[in-house]
């Protein structure tokens, strides 16, 4: 069941401030797995044809919500929100802006937010999935998305892919994320793209010094690629998982509230790990955008795409 509101008015999107219509030729709902949970079988079937897992209910929604308080509670006292105002509604200042947060000790390396995405039940998840003991990387990637903000199309393996390629995504809402709020999409059909992993998907960005976003035009991808962006309203508890060949950014944020989401990263404990992302302090990114930066643009001229 996606959570559209349904009248007879077409309902308008923009990514990328390309216009789109829901239900219309370019964009449709993402399927719900839900239904598939507990058998985990199903759930790589289903991975391995549509390339993600809608999951209404993944996480303990309470769980989720002490995460939300912690977060509105930092940006109310960060003078984020307008003053006066509900910080449960993160209604945006004037002037102010989202920001990236991964790898933030204060609010990733918190109790409440490591209750939520290193849950006993959600590594549990991933054990059945994965039918292996697991591990999470370490670094947490943790997004306050403000007004007009959104996220090109990427493969996550281009930031990511040094260890084991069987790495899943597990992205969250932490507030509610309405189509107006820039809710994650994914590209149809993107996670079958042979040629993509073998040109775009082999990209490093801090060895190879490449901006990572493939386009930051939804209509290019569709005319270059095939497909439709699928995305999907959410509530705190939803998740969506993916692998590191599935191509995926955000609607725009058209609302006047942040959107507040986290990706985490999850793999069998016996294969690779990106050390970037590992330890106490993780190294993160050290080269990428830093020094001379070879655009996406000249990239794609080198492999014709
Ligand atoms: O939340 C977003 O806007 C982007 C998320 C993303 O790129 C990811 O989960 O890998």
């Amino acid at each position: 069941m996606n959570r559209a509101t349904t009248n007879s008015e077409p309902k308008m999107v923009t990514m990328g401030k390309q216009t789109m219509e829901m239900g219309g030729p370019y964009l449709g709902w993402m399927k719900d797995s839900s239904d598939l949970m507990g058998n985990p079988a199903g759930l790589r079937e289903r991975m391995a044809e549509d390339g993600y897992l809608l999951l209404r209910g993944l996480h303990n929604p309470d769980t989720v919500l002490r995460v939300q308080n912690l977060m509105c509670s930092n940006l109310a006292e960060n003078d984020q929100l307008i003053p006066g105002s509900n910080p449960a509604d993160c209604r945006v200042r004037e002037g102010a802006h989202g920001a990236f947060l991964g790898g933030s000790k204060a609010l990733t390396r918190s109790n409440e937010f490591l209750s939520m995405v290193e849950s006993p039940e959600l590594m549990a998840f991933f054990a059945d999935y994965f039918e292996s003991s697991v591990i999470t990387y370490d670094y947490k990637w943790l997004r306050v998305v403000g007004p007009g903000e959104f996220t090109g199309a990427h493969y996550d393996v281009v930031y990511m892919g040094r260890g084991t390629r069987n790495l899943l995504t597990c992205w969250s809402p932490i507030t509610s994320v309405s189509l107006d709020r820039g809710p994650l999409a994914v590209l149809s059909g993107s996670n079958h793209l042979q040629q993509l992993r073998e040109n775009y998907g082999e990209m490093d960005v801090d060895r190879d010094h490449v901006t990572g976003s493939f386009s930051n035009d939804p209509l290019e991808m569709i005319r270059l690629f095939g497909g439709r962006w699928l995305t999907s309203e959410f509530e705190p508890g939803d998740a969506v998982i993916f692998g590191m060949y599935n191509m995926h950014g955000s609607l725009d944020n058209a609302s006047s509230q942040f959107r507040i989401s986290c990706d985490c990263r999850y793999q069998r404990a016996t294969e690779t790990v990106d050390e970037r992302w590992m330890g106490e302090n993780p190294p993160a990114h050290y080269a990428w955008m830093k020094g001379e930066t070879v655009t996406m643009e000249a990239a794609r001229k080198r492999w014709g795409v």
